[in-house]
């Protein structure tokens, strides 16, 4: 059987990698435990490593119009081990509703999906993943082929309802979502059954984290707010299918202006053109030459109206390539260029993602070790210094001795007085983290949703919608700035503290990291142009079910916001701690050091014979250290060198 080796090779590889990198990780940090270098920070960060690269998921989405072979490409590259047809894929709407393929191991294999009533309730797609209950689950069985395209039919199920309920749901409108009514019966329509479906299948490449997006055609995606503003912002790299038979249609062009280019200039994701159906070209009564170009000439029709480069379209059969491999016929598979689209698309997709993982994963680890180095640091000067006024009392009488260990009581004194100055900073430092969490909590944007939920229901007009929308987002946009205000506030607060201890107790200066809100900013301003867009696109589209679907769209809205406030949340929380944790550490080191050189003294001050075996004691305790340094170095130049090893390294030893 012919796979998609390069893809499915380069994938493996790349687990491999976040795999080996996870162990890095792993090591080091048992390393730092048993050093007694770990303190609550350094876990907790380590912990939220380990668990995005545990995580970590690349998605794929195939978007394009209805019938240009979206599902049919699905099943040519990953499933045809199947020996036959997986997702359905037929001539007319096949695919009716956003079709999520993952593996989660936590479930066992099985299709959910969530019924198309949940569109008359508030609350988007993703709110109801958490709810099991919302879902219907059917079992797919992985020793029938048969029994599991069978169930996974399930996506392109329909049922007639009445309009008034269709328009309920949004769909029915006067741009027709589905197919036409039939001039006998007006008053029933054919909807989806299903809203949502996410199948749950232990395919090698799913397993390993690919996630691959299926979708319906051109008003569908509009539909579902889901799919516009969250699935395909999301995305690593987007297919977008178009067919040599229908050449590039008007409504092409639309999915491809709304769906690809026109929402977000900023998204980085990979787009690959894909011209499917050339078999239809192929003319035995013409020369390979003459197909190839004529082939060529529609590539680059296609690149012209979208203003793309030809070599970014990569024209394929899908439907010949499935048939080749499931019938092992390499020449076909050849001639179908499919394999030319796997290896663009492995290309692509996989090395980028693993410079992003690689790239934040070694500026965390940095940040890790420096934190960890500064602590070595500190207690090796705190070392020396003791070493310089044990050996400046070689030879020196009882009262030198005496008046030395006055000095260190007087300084310990005075550094325990500065700690109520230290307690009275920390009792500042929660007040101003509480209005900090207050202004950008959860609470506060339950509250600006509510309000503008309100004001939607009651000034169903253009300009009343427009008007509690651009509220919704400036208000939104304050809170971020006076976030960021706060954040300004408790950092200079925080420099002023460090700056005032290590200028009257002689602590290491430090100056606590400043934080951003930029990202977040970014985020909501990208969110209001794909709302902006999506307005005008769907005010003109749906007359009658305007209103819910204006409202589903503000839902979503919200769950976005939702979640980039969740992520400032915890962004800040980490902040907090970064910039509060050094300070802690340096105290309770300066005062430990303060009671060791206090007792050293006191000892010497005891018998005079003790001060040679003091000072060897602080010299080993020193070379300790240094050992303790390179060690960490050691530690880090392991993940550092897996981070680096170049991709065909890895490729070759996996091969
Ligand atoms: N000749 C030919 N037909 C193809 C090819 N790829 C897909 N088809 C056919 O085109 C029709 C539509 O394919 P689908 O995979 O259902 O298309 P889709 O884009 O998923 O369509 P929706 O699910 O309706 O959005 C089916 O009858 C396929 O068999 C191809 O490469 N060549
Ligand atoms: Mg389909």
């Amino acid at each position: 059987m012919v796979q998609s080796r390069e893809l499915a090779a380069r994938f493996e590889a790349y687990s491999d990698w976040r795999r080996r990198l996870s162990a890095g990780i792993s090591g080091l940090h048992e390393w730092l435990s048993q050093q007694e270098l770990a303190d609550a920070q350094a876990d907790l960060k380590i912990q939220h490593l380990l668990e995005r690269l545990h995580q970590d998921k690349l998605v794929i989405a195939f978007v394009a119009e209805f019938s240009r072979g979206k599902s049919e490409l699905i099943n040519a590259i990953f499933f045809a081990d199947f020996g036959q047809r997986l997702l359905p894929s037929s001539a007319g709407r096949t695919t009716m509703c956003p079709t999520e393929l993952l593996y989660d191991p936590t479930r066992p294999p099985s299709i959910r999906l969530l019924p198309i009533e949940t569109r008359a309730k508030d609350g988007s797609v993703a709110e109801f993943k958490n709810y099991a209950d919302e879902w219907v689950t059917l079992a797919l069985d992985l020793s029938s082929a048969d029994k599991m395209s069978q169930v996974l039919s399930q996506v392109s199920q329909t049922k007639r309802v009445p309009v008034m309920l269709a328009r309920r749901y949004g769909l029915q409108d006067d741009a027709d979502v589905l197919s036409p009514l039939s001039a006998a019966d007006e008053t029933a329509v054919d909807i989806p059954c299903w809203r949502h479906a996410v199948i749950n299948f232990p395919h090698p490449l799913l397993q390993q984290g690919l996630v691959i997006l299926d979708t319906p055609g051109l008003n569908a995606i509009g539909t579902e707010p889901e799919l516009t503003l969250n699935l395909l912002p999301n995305a690593h790299a987007i297919l977008f299918i178009l067919a040599a038979d229908a050449g590039v249609s008007r409504t092409d062009i639309e999915v491809w202006q709304n769906h690809l280019v026109g929402v977000d200039p900023a998204n980085k994701a990979g787009k690959l053109v894909v011209l499917n159906k050339i078999d239809g070209l192929w003319d035995e009564l013409r020369t390979d030459a003459e197909v190839d170009a004529e082939i060529a000439r529609q590539v680059k029709a296609s690149a012209q109206t979208l203003a793309i480069p030809p070599a970014q379209v990569y024209a394929v059969s899908a439907q010949k390539a499935l048939l080749a491999k499931v019938n092992g016929d390499d020449a076909l598979l050849a001639k179908s260029r499919l394999p030319q689209l796997e290896q663009a698309l492995s290309k692509e997709l996989i090395p980028a993602k693993r410079d992003i993982v690689g790239t934040a994963t070694r500026m965390e680890i940095r940040a890790l070790a420096a934190a960890v180095r500064s602590i070595i640091e500190a207690r090796g000067a705190g070392i020396q210094e003791q070493l310089a006024e044990l050996k400046g009392l070689r030879g020196k009488n009882q009262d030198v001795v005496e008046h030395m260990m006055e000095r260190i009581k007087q300084e310990k004194e005075l550094f325990e007085r500065g700690m109520q100055r230290y307690t009275a900073l920390r009792t500042v430092f929660t007040q101003q983290t509480t209005a900090l969490y207050e202004t950008i909590g959860l609470g506060t944007l339950r509250d600006t949703a509510g309000e503008t939920r309100r004001r939607i229901e009651d000034s169903p007009f253009t300009k009343g919608v427009r008007s509690a929308m651009g509220d919704f987002f400036a208000t939104i946009r304050g809170n971020i700035e006076q976030s960021a205000q706060k954040t300004l506030e408790i950092h200079d607060m925080m420099q002023a503290m460090y700056a005032r201890f290590a200028k009257e107790h002689g602590l290491e200066p430090f100056t606590p990291p400043q934080f951003s809100m930029l990202k977040y900013q970014k985020e909501i301003d990208r969110l209001e142009r794909a709302y902006n867009v999506h307005f005008n696109t769907l005010w003109n589209m749906v007359s009658k079910a305007k209103f819910t679907l204006m409202k589903r769209f503000f839902e979503t809205i919200a769950i976005r916001v939702k979640h980039v406030y969740d992520i400032a949340n915890r962004d800040i929380e980490s902040w907090l701690k970064a910039v509060m944790a050094p300070l802690e550490t340096q105290v309770r080191e300066h005062h430990m050091q303060l009671r060791r050189r206090l007792d050293s003294v006191k000892r010497i001050h005891r018998a005079s014979d003790e001060l040679e075996e003091r000072i060897g004691e602080l010299e080993q305790a020193e070379a300790g250290l240094r050992a303790q340094i390179d060690a960490l170095d050691r530690e880090i130049a392991a993940i550092d060198s897996v981070i680096e090893q170049p991709e065909m390294f890895l490729l070759a030893a996996n091969a």
